[in-house]
């Protein structure tokens, strides 16, 4: 296993608020202690999405952070990030690992046991399972699975596990029990007055 997907993935998104930008998520999120930033942004040109993605690579590197391009291979190919992050309908995984090479993480989502096995089967590094719960963040985005679904997601899983979707600090240790690797999340971070203080306090639930 790579030992850079980390155990609180902040993913980055100014869609579900627009008070802060990309880059200010991810130095706040970096300041509160994330592992891994996922930069996430579905909206604006190319370049907007470039010069996100450097500015924030820069902070990852300063920092020692993992940073993963959601979506975007060529982002992530232009930035040198960590890894890409890619969906059911995004560009296959084998192609994707292809040009990232071997060293480079590679995600994949899956919102059932068959997309799980195509995550497994084309290459990823780890799955971000979900959604665990209800969410706002994403259109789309499946059938809330609970909690004690997700153990049978880490049963049938050969790679490490990153739930997702409307995680909240009571869920954390809960959560975890299930022999998940990680966690992804985008509200209960992005969406607090204090995006900082809101990742510490994740980090901390984490760490117990
Ligand atoms: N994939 C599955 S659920 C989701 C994504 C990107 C959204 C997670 O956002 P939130 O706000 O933590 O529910
Ligand atoms: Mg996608």
């Amino acid at each position: 296993m790579k030992n850079n997907i980390g155990r609180l993935h902040v993913l980055t998104d100014t869609i579900v608020q627009n008070k802060f930008s990309h880059p200010d998520l991810a130095r706040m999120a970096i300041d509160g202690g994330a592992n891994t930033i996922q930069f996430r942004q579905k909206k604006g040109s190319s370049l907007d999405m470039f010069r996100n993605a450097e500015t924030i690579m820069q902070l990852c590197r300063d920092a020692s952070v993992t940073m993963i391009v959601n979506d975007r291979i060529d982002i992530a190919l232009a930035v040198d990030a960590d890894g890409v992050h890619l969906g059911q309908s995004d560009i296959p995984l084998p192609v994707a690992r292809k040009l990232l090479g071997a060293q480079k993480l590679m995600g994949g989502s899956a919102t059932d046991f068959d997309e799980l096995r195509k995550v497994i089967e084309g290459g990823a590094d780890y799955v971000g399972f979900g959604p665990v719960f209800g969410t706002m963040s994403k259109e789309n985005p499946g059938n809330p699975r609970g909690i004690s679904f997700m153990k049978e997601v880490v049963e049938r899983s050969s790679i490490p596990v990153v739930a997702i979707g409307g995680i909240k600090l009571n869920h954390v240790k809960e959560l975890f029990a299930t022999g998940i690797h990680g966690i992804a999340v985008i509200s209960a971070i992005c969406c607090e007055p204090d995006p900082a203080k809101a990742t510490q306090r994740f980090l901390t639930a984490i760490k117990k």
